[in-house]
């Protein structure tokens, strides 16, 4: 980036009243967490997050789904936050306003002491029952897989937003709000290939938005994008923050 950009850059930073950030599974890559692109791994090789992550194939096999997020919350329980997910928390002391959005189900962000996160596609340490609709917090280990909810017996679910759900509404209309009003809009670690949350950078940018992308490899909206910082977010965000609020 040449000097002129990165000083421009920096100035906008500084002088943002307001900053939106939406995360994608990249932020959480260097936690080791795979992202929906990586291949999966070992037993859940064989299959396809798209293909796992939605109602029908709960419907069709929910102990296999199941199962599924209790292999992603074992792997998640043994990952800690990295920089990226720190700076970011640490963003939110340096501007007056922060809105962090994010798709990940990983509750990464809260345990680097974000607040406040906007979760658009829930969290993967909730479970809620599909009769009810209301989130379980414990239940009689009576070895069924899916658990049963203890008030009504219905299976539970993992508290996650799956492919052709709606999104939590006021989790994204707070998103909308933010892309509409911020002056600096943060698109970290995300292909920005799933709808909504992929509407956001544009939303912003068509707001007036500065608009900066950190994501290790192009995506749909790197061509959109005012700044595109490529490489990885637990480097380049600790980066941004000391260059833009040294001491
Ligand atoms: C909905 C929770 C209304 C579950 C997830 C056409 C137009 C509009 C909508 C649609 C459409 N066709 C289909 C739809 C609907 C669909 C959709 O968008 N499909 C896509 C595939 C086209 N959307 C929905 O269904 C949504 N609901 O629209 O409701 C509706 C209702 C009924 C019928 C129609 C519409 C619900 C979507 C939510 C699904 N749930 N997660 C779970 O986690 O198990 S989505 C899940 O996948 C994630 O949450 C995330 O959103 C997405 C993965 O994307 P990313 O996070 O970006 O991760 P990815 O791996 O893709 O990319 C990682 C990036 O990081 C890469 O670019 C990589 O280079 C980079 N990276 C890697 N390492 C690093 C890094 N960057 C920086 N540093 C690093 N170290």
């Amino acid at each position: 980036m040449s000097r002129e950009f990165e000083h421009a850059l920096l100035t906008t930073l500084r002088r943002a009243r307001s900053i939106a950030v939406l995360t994608g599974a990249g932020v959480s890559a260097e936690s080791g967490i795979p992202t929906f692109r990586d291949a999966q791994t070992g037993l859940w090789a064989r299959f396809r997050p798209e293909d796992l992550a939605t109602p029908e194939a709960f419907e069709r096999d929910p102990k296999l789904v199941w199962e599924w997020y209790a292999w992603r919350r074992d792997v998640v329980a043994k990952a800690a936050p990295n920089a990226g997910h720190a700076a970011l928390a640490r963003l939110a002391t340096l501007v007056p306003e922060l809105a962090l959005i994010t798709q990940n189900v990983d509750g990464l962000h809260q345990r680097a002491g974000s607040r406040d996160v906007i979760e658009l596609h829930g969290n993967i340490h909730r479970s809620r029952c599909v009769r009810e609709n209301t989130v379980v917090e414990s239940w009689a280990d009576t070895g069924d897989l899916p658990p049963r909810c203890p008030r009504c017996g219905a299976l539970l679910r993992p508290d996650v937003v799956w492919f052709g759900e709606m999104l939590p509404a006021a989790a994204l209309e707070r998103a909308e709000a933010a892309a509409r009003g911020c002056d600096v809009f943060f698109s970290v670690g995300t292909s920005a290939a799933v709808y909504p949350a992929a509407h956001l950078p544009l939303v912003a940018r068509d707001a007036g938005a500065t608009v900066i992308e950190v994501n290790k490899d192009p995506t749909r909206i790197s061509n959109a994008v005012t700044y595109v910082l490529r490489g990885p977010s637990g480097e380049i965000l600790p980066q941004l923050l000391a260059a833009a609020w040294p001491g």
